[in-house]
């Protein structure tokens, strides 16, 4: 080449990758690291000491994080129906699902998946699912639809229920990886099947003994909800889940590092079985929860060493929350409640999971993006309910009148550039409550609770009894002040009515 060759050639060169990296630049990845069951409390940026959270922290540091961030519900399933459709789960009923429920949704319901999808993303999900499967009989064995391509994941990469509940196994786009034909799986919920040993007939087989529902059939020294039979060159180790998803968010990541990609990436940890890696146990002195927080935080800087590698962080949003409040005792013997000192899993707040009190929904909640958000801390009442409009809004795009019709575009808030959140926050639980500023209603029970409630330490802040609190003066709610504010009480069931009623109608 002659010299104005080169000289042209590189010019080319110079604008053609500028035009590059301002179509990647265009419209952001979304990463949602959604832990389960983690507290207010449970991690080092939010107060706490007896376990350290490194990366999440750095996330926080150099990120927003609020002080007065909510999911939607104080269980799971609920939680993450919510999160994806912008619906509140009350409407539906939507409860804490079996291991082998139908998928929850109606194919194509619109969820931030299919609206991102719609809009160009690669979607995918890689962890706990919870939002069951299938059409009401799952043949574990075939192809299992519908699921999570149903409502706009194009990759999925699952934990079909919660790690306590069979199948062991995982489930990469509709089937069961890894399984023998000779050896097929068959799962039920509604009696033994098969004679595979349980927690109740070979006790001596467990590493750690459960309560009588956790106490079906053993796989990995664990006992489960739920019987199972075969799948055994398939059933997941619980000590590897964290590399395994590692490396499935890892792939569908540098897979789809060209375009723009939305990863919901819902963790096992901290929920029950708490099985950490030989890697993480000892590294609290609280057992194995505090050492499956220290296992889930090591994950987040897996995810954040990756992205930096591939130099996305810049172009990448991600949101660091939880499905619901703590637990410590949530049914098998970890010595949690034993071991837990001084740590306070859900801050200064009261309840924790299932509890209508604030620690039910007030989580950890963190917006990170380098160059974008910046580092600051906000006390803006703001709600997994909106992550779908306020993702909608973030990438422009439309969002017709019969979706997400609890969701609120939310972004300035999200990002930063607003310390105004929401008016009205409503908290799921086995009852509802509404938050206003610094005001905490809680509406009496209606219908009935779980019967194992009874027999355990859930502070479930239920009553016949409307409360009122002031988190101002009383962040533990500790002293029900209905009876003085008769007009505010007034305010709060009125508006309780009005949103039972209809989808609130949105600015
Ligand atoms: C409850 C289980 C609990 C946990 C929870 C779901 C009993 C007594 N308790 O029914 O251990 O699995 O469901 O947790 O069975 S969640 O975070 O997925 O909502
Ligand atoms: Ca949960």
């Amino acid at each position: 080449m002659t010299n104005k060759s080169i000289l042209i050639f590189s010019i080319l060169m110079i604008w053609f990758l500028g035009a590059a990296s301002q179509v990647s630049t265009k419209k952001p990845n979304i990463i949602l690291v959604y832990i389960d069951d983690l507290g207010y409390g449970d991690v080092s940026c939010y107060g706490a000491t007896a376990v350290q959270t490194p990366n999440i922290d750095r996330l926080a540091a150099g990120g927003l994080r609020f002080t007065d961030g909510h999911c939607t519900a104080a269980t799971c399933t609920p939680s993450r129906y919510s999160l994806l459709t912008g619906n509140y789960a009350f409407r539906s009923k939507t409860a804490i699902l079996p291991g082998d429920a139908p998928l929850l949704f109606k194919p194509g319901t619109p969820t931030v998946a299919s609206m991102l999808q719609q809009n160009g993303y690669a979607t995918g999900v890689v962890g706990k699912w919870h939002l069951g499967l299938g059409n009401g009989t799952i043949d574990w064995n075939g192809t299992i639809a519908p699921g999570p391509e149903a409502i706009g994941f194009a990759y999925s990469f699952l934990i079909p229920a919660t790690t306590d509940r069979v199948p062991t196994v995982y489930v990469e786009n509709g089937k069961v990886p890894n399984l023998d034909v000779n050896d097929p799986i068959k799962v039920s919920y509604s009696g033994m099947i098969g004679n595979e040993p349980t927690g109740l007939t070979h006790p001596q087989l467990l590493k750690q003994k459960a309560d009588t529902q956790h106490s079906n059939t053993i796989h990995n020294g664990i006992s489960r909800i739920g019987y199972m039979t075969g799948g055994k060159s398939a059933r997941w180790i619980d000590e590897e889940m964290p590399m395994v998803l590692n490396q499935k968010s890892r792939n569908f990541i540098i897979q789809n590092k060209e375009k723009p990609f939305f990863l919901y990436y819902p963790f096992p940890n901290i929920h029950v079985p708490r099985v950490p890696n030989q890697k993480f146990v000892g590294s609290t002195k609280m057992g194995p929860r505090g050492d499956v927080i220290v296992e889930m935080d090591w994950m987040v800087g897996e995810l954040m060493t990756l992205l930096d590698s591939l130099n996305l962080a810049e172009n990448t949003l991600v949101i660091f929350s939880s499905d619901n409040g703590p637990v410590l005792d949530d049914g098998y013997a970890d010595f949690a409640e034993q071991l837990v000192g001084t740590h306070r899993p859900a801050g200064n707040y009261r309840g924790g999971k299932y509890s209508a009190y604030e620690a039910g929904t007030r989580v950890p909640t963190i917006m990170y993006w380098k160059g974008k958000i910046k580092p600051a801390v906000s006390s803006a009442l703001v709600s997994q309910i909106d992550f779908y409009k306020t993702v909608a809004k973030l990438i422009k795009a439309d969002v017709k009148t019969n979706e997400a019709s609890d969701s609120e575009n939310q972004l300035k808030t999200w990002l930063g550039k607003s310390r105004t959140g929401r008016t009205w926050l409503l908290e799921e639980s086995y009852t509802l409550s509404l938050r206003k500023n610094n005001w905490k209603f809680i509406a009496t029970v209606e219908g009935t609770v779980p019967a194992w409630f009874a027999n355990k330490k859930v502070e479930s802040g239920l009553s016949k009894n409307v409360q009122l609190y002031n988190l101002e003066q009383d962040p533990a709610e500790q002293k029900n002040v209905a009876d003085l504010y008769p007009a505010l009480v007034k305010e709060f069931q009125d508006k309780m009515t009005a949103i039972r009623q209809s989808p609130q109608k949105k600015p």
